[in-house]
């Protein structure tokens, strides 16, 4: 499953055109998260408002899609490039791993609905993959 060079031109392509909207993406990502699946509400219990838009939401969506955004920097060299996220998933804040996965899938939802056209089925599946990667490398620290 590792990403191929045509992998991660896809993905510096398609991030290049949605980095704009990433504070969008990110509210409505993890809005989508929080909602469909309830169990992650756990980890955002000291967060005033967890419903959709809060403004607690808007500002984690964009702090998190910076994150991915960053990842797509260091495309090359993920279990480096996110060490220090990933000490912090693991050790601080504890978050379950299973949870990037769901993450993921609420981001790529998000992603084809916001860019049907953009969002063709190369850079679904280049993308699933790059989230993929993103989610191991921030659970490297856990073992
Ligand atoms: Ni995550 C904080 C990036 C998935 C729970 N997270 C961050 C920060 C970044 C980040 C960046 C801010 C770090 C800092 O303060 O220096 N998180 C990412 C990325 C992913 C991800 C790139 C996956 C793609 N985080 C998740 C998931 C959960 C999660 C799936 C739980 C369901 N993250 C948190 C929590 C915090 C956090 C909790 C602290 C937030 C706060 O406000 O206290």
């Amino acid at each position: 499953m590792s990403l191929t060079a045509k992998d991660k031109e896809v993905v510096k392509g398609f991030w290049a055109k949605i980095a704009p909207k990433i504070e969008d993406i990110g509210e409505h990502a993890l809005s989508r998260m929080l909602v469909g699946y309830p169990q992650t509400k756990t980890y955002f219990s000291h967060w005033k408002d967890l419903s959709p838009g809060s403004a607690e939401v808007r500002k984690h969506g964009k702090i998190v899609l910076s994150g991915v955004g960053e990842a797509v920097k260091t495309i090359d060299d993920l279990t480096n490039g996110l060490l220090r996220l990933s000490e912090l998933h693991a050790f601080q804040l504890r978050v379950d791993p299973a949870n990037f996965k769901i993450l993921s899938h609420c981001l790529l939802v998000v992603l084809a609905i916001k860019f049907p056209d953009d969002f063709t089925p190369e850079v679904h599946v280049s993308m699933d993959k790059f989230l993929g990667a993103v989610a191991l490398a921030l659970s490297e620290k856990y073992r």
